[in-house]
């Protein structure tokens, strides 16, 4: 083993014990933590894309964490963080994934965490406290649920296919969204909208979802979950030939993966 290629498998292992670590606190703080009164602290695209309290008491945390630990890294977070950084590593933070979840009550809420370097997806880490799993990936060195291997199940026929996707917060966006399941959901197994991009990513990556297809992600929804996913074997992207981005998200098994985006380009799912 070379001396970089060394180096570069203490940095990953460094940065994983980190966002483990920072995952744990931060879930640990939020299921803990939720007042029974929790209420909408801001909105921010519309009147139903909510931020809480606890969504940046989580980010300032996590931030606060990643600052004493690694304090010349580059931080983005969903609630405002946004640091430069000198060392190559960028953090990125999604503090609550599934924030309307959280608000309401509903168990399916996660925090995501992904360190990248020179724009590369070193380590992701998917935290989902009412679940008791964390979901991590480490590149090139496989995906877990805890502490067991995760694996995609094997692509089934397109009618076969268990597929999640889910909604964005402006009506116009929602409405064109709702246009393109009614088209797919006939020709599927069934849909599920979980409300977590990042866990709906990680359980294409578990098997317990063929697919899973979004437009509209930020890429704290996605960072981790896209690496999670893909090293349990899954392949990720957008549109043909594009990579996974706002436009559109798509994470299935190979065999699967091709059908559903040509039929999601067919639908237009990558526009309004
Ligand atoms: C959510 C995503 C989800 C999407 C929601 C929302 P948030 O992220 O994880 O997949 O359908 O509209 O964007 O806002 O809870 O961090």
């Amino acid at each position: 083993m070379t001396d970089q290629s060394e180096h570069l498998d203490h940095l990953k292992a460094e940065l994983l014990e980190i966002a483990l670590d920072a995952a744990a606190r931060a879930g640990a703080f939020l299921r803990d933590g939720r007042p029974d009164d929790l209420g909408v602290a801001a909105t921010k695209s519309s009147a139903v894309d909510v931020v809480t309290e606890m969504d940046i008491a989580s980010e300032k945390l996590i931030t606060g964490l990643l600052a004493d630990r690694r304090p010349d890294d580059g931080v983005l977070g969903e609630e405002g963080a946004d640091v430069e950084g000198t060392s190559g590593v960028q953090w990125v933070i999604d503090p609550i994934d599934g924030t309307v979840n959280y608000l309401y009550g509903l168990p399916s809420w996660a925090v995501s965490i992904a360190a990248r370097k020179d724009g590369e997806t070193l380590v992701g880490v998917v935290h989902a406290p009412m679940r008791g799993e964390t979901y991590s990936a480490v590149l090139g060195q496989g995906a877990f649920v805890n502490d067991l291997p995760a694996r995609v199940r094997p692509a089934p026929a397109f009618g076969l296919a268990l597929v999640g996707t889910g909604f964005g917060y402006l009506a116009e966006r929602r409405a064109r969204q709702a246009e393109v399941v009614r088209q797919l959901v006939p020709e599927v197994r069934d849909i599920r909208r979980g409300g977590s991009a990042a866990i709906d990513l990680c359980d294409v990556a578990a098997g317990r979802l063929d697919a899973y297809y979004e437009r509209g992600l930020n890429p704290w929804d996605y960072a981790a979950g896209d690496l999670i996913a893909r090293e349990a074997g899954a392949l990720t992207g957008g549109r043909p030939g594009e990579p996974l981005s706002t436009d559109l998200t798509i994470a299935a098994p190979p065999g699967l993966f091709e059908a559903l985006q040509t039929r999601l380009e067919d639908l237009g799912a990558w526009h309004d």
